[in-house]
């Protein structure tokens, strides 16, 4: 997300963004942990990212179009490590699965 979109970086000014630095993997865990929650709650993303979204929207207030560029990088993240996973049917999966979390995290700012 850093380097594909730069302009990501402004949310972390507190950050040590360098590539693979412990801060950026302990909070790259803690993203896909809670993507992990949404897959388990697939029926009810709402309340499952209730939390995150208000945090999102009315502390971090995170322009929504970053949550494109990252749903973005995770389907090319997805892509480039299980290619012969990533079929087309897989592929629309993940990216319509990846709209629901982020329309989730970006409802409160309407
Ligand atoms: Ni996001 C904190 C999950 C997209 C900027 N974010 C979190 C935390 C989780 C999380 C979990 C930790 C919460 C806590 O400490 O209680 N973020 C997610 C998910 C997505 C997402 C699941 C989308 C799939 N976040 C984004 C985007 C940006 C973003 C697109 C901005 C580019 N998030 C932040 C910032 C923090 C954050 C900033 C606070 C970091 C800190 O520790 O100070």
């Amino acid at each position: 997300l850093f380097s594909s979109y730069p302009q990501a970086k402004t949310y972390f000014p507190h950050f040590d963004l360098h590539t693979g630095s412990a801060q950026l993997r302990a909070h790259g865990s803690r993203v896909v942990a809670a993507v992990g929650d949404a897959v388990k709650s697939i029926d009810n993303v709402t309340s499952a990212l209730s939390k995150l979204s208000e945090l999102h929207a009315y502390v971090l207030r995170v322009d929504p179009v970053n949550f494109k560029f990252l749903s973005h990088c995770l389907l090319v993240t997805l892509a480039s490590h299980f290619p012969a996973d990533f079929t087309a049917d897989a592929h629309a999966a993940w990216d319509k699965f990846l709209s629901i979390v982020s329309g989730v995290l970006t409802e409160k700012y309407r």
